[in-house]
């Protein structure tokens, strides 16, 4: 039976071993495999409903290019499963867009979760997983919740392999820059791709820290963990500040932080920073060093605003 309503809350997630590459671009397919960790409080909400006419319709602010980018993917998924439906569409999040905090991820995750609880498809979890690559790469990890994995495959999926209380961790998200940033990661990929000399080495090295992330996490082993996902991190970004035109997202807060949050491992605090393709920091923490960690980062000019959340991110769905 088809529903009438569908809503659908995914969260955004971050990686500690990165996907950066494709090896097919307009089908999102990683070029290296990525480790995720869920983000309970970063969360986008869309709400899907039926309606009449042969044009699918929004109440959100969204800009031309989010919305083709909408349209185009819900256009792929209803032919893929030979629906016609056209729909109203409504989706927010609750955390700033389009500046590296991974909205097409929650937000992909969450268009699938509501498409698949709207017309009772009953997807497993590897082909929401699929289907949400099609929108953006990472939001294929966005379909869980806890601790994920990519492994790279004609067909990539994501799997869980830990959930969020396995290993209770806080990240907290360090904004250092509020506007869009100026590179989308799509275009910055393949730019990457294209000029690094440096690409080939990214790839020729991913598999050795996607083993080391696993048997951290398998180990609940946080030093291994933070310098597998540091060198993971700095390795990505190395490629991109080598390619033509160089892609620097880093602002001066961003190095500062990174400084910091090193300078206080080096002294025995359980915390190690990660940055994707943009300029904020997320520092993963055990929860004994939170308020250190957060009083410390107070000190640091350039910081906008902290975010804190758990591991979590376990989608919810409901439907009427
Ligand atoms: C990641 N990033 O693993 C990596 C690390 C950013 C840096 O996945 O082109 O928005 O939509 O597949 O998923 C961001 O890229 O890119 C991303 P598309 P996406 O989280």
């Amino acid at each position: 039976m088809r529903h009438s309503i569908a809503t659908a809350s995914a969260a955004a997630n971050i990686a500690l071993v990165k996907y950066w590459g494709k090896t097919s671009i307009g089908n999102n397919q990683p070029a290296t495999g990525s480790v995720s960790l869920g983000l309970e409080d970063l969360r986008t909400t869309t709400t899907l409903q039926y309606i009449a006419g042969d044009e699918d319709t929004f109440d959100t602010e969204l800009d031309d290019k989010a919305r083709e980018r909408v349209i185009s993917f819900l256009d792929r998924v209803r032919h893929n499963h030979e629906i016609t439906q056209r729909l109203h569409i409504k989706t927010s999040n609750n955390f700033p867009t389009g500046t590296g905090l991974a909205s097409s991820a929650s937000g992909f995750a969450a268009l699938t979760l509501a498409f698949d609880a709207l017309f009772n498809l009953k997807l497993a979890g590897s082909d929401l997983s699929r289907m949400a690559r099609l929108g953006s790469g990472s939001a294929a990890r966005s379909v869980y919740g806890g601790i994920v994995e990519i492994i790279p495959s004609d067909d990539a999926y994501a799997i869980p392999i830990a959930p969020a209380d396995q290993w209770p961790l806080d990240v907290i998200v360090a904004v250092t820059e509020e506007r869009p940033k100026a590179v989308g990661s799509t275009e910055a990929m393949i730019l990457t791709a294209n000029t690094s000399p440096f690409y080939r080495s990214w790839l020729r090295s991913h598999a050795d820290d996607m083993i080391a992330a696993k048997e951290a996490i398998a180990d609940n082993d946080f030093e291994k963990l933070a310098d597998t996902s540091e060198h993971n991190c700095l390795k990505m970004h190395a490629t991109m500040i080598t390619s033509k035109p160089p892609v620097i997202y880093w602002q001066p807060a961003t190095v500062a932080i990174m400084h910091e949050v090193r300078a206080l491992r080096s002294a025995g605090t359980p915390a190690f920073f990660t940055i994707d393709a943009g300029a904020q920091v997320k520092i993963v923490c055990l929860p004994s060093a939170t308020d250190l960690v957060r009083e410390r980062l107070e000190t640091i000019g350039g910081i906008r605003r902290m975010i804190v959340t758990k591991l979590g991110g376990s989608p919810r769905v409901t439907t009427s």
